[in-house]
């Protein structure tokens, strides 16, 4: 595994922004494991997640001049992202949206620099049905952004129909979109963190039986 793939999961785990239980998703499955991104919630934490995703960003070698942070998790993301890029002597372009339209002050939805013509990086915390990221898409294109790919931290590598393909969601959207889907790590990557732990093999039974009914054959 990639040093940024175990930096990272190791970072979660110390953070608690990865663990393992019984958790309700979005999708309605129920996940032994869940991934809350707010609680990478100090700057030293923010500082060296972002430098996860710098590292898997390089390593797919992805061409973009601007960074887009989905509200709200996506927003401190790129924010720190932005400014880990400027440490390494690129400041680029930062925006995000605000989920609740103004139409008072500024108005819009839409803040930081402008996206009209640019190649712009979605950058966002994890990806399971895709739904969160298909709202990025169409925010992106109304502002006249081209996108030119998407970055998360984590790939849950699930099925979107489990009953038929089985292609992961974020390859569904890879595919559909013509756009590298970026993970810092994903799920075949946290099975073999925990396989190589014993402490955790518990846990790693679980996620093996819920990738069993949810994961993505690809
Ligand atoms: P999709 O929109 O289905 O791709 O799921 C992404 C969203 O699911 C995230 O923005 C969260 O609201 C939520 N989520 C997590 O934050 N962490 C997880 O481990 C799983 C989910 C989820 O509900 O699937």
């Amino acid at each position: 595994m990639t040093d940024h793939r175990i930096r990272f999961l190791q970072l979660a785990l110390r953070a608690q922004a990865l663990r393992f239980g019984e958790f309700t998703l979005k999708s309605g499955r129920v996940s032994p494991y869940f991934f809350n991104a707010g609680l990478f919630n100090s700057g030293a934490a923010l500082a060296e997640l972002a430098s996860c995703y710098a590292d898997a960003i390089d390593a797919a070698g992805v061409e973009f001049d601007l960074l887009f942070g989905p509200a709200y998790k996506g927003i401190p993301l790129a924010t720190a992202l932005a400014c880990e890029y400027a440490r390494g002597g690129v400041d680029l372009p930062v925006a995000f949206n605000r989920k609740e339209a103004k139409a008072h002050g500024e108005g819009g939805s839409l803040i930081g620099a402008p996206l009209q013509g640019r190649r712009v990086l979605i950058v966002d915390d994890v990806i399971t049905a895709g739904t969160a990221i298909r709202e990025a898409l169409a925010i992106i294109a109304e502002a006249g952004g081209e996108v030119a790919g998407i970055v998360i931290a984590l790939d849950r590598q699930e099925a979107v129909d489990p009953g038929s393909s089985r292609r992961s969601a974020a390859e569904t959207v890879a595919a559909e979109q013509g756009l590298p889907v970026i993970a810092v790590a994903t799920l075949h990557d946290l099975l073999e963190f925990t396989g190589a732990n014993d402490d955790f093999a518990e846990q790693r039974e679980r996620l093996l039986a819920y990738r069993e009914t949810y994961g993505s054959l690809t």
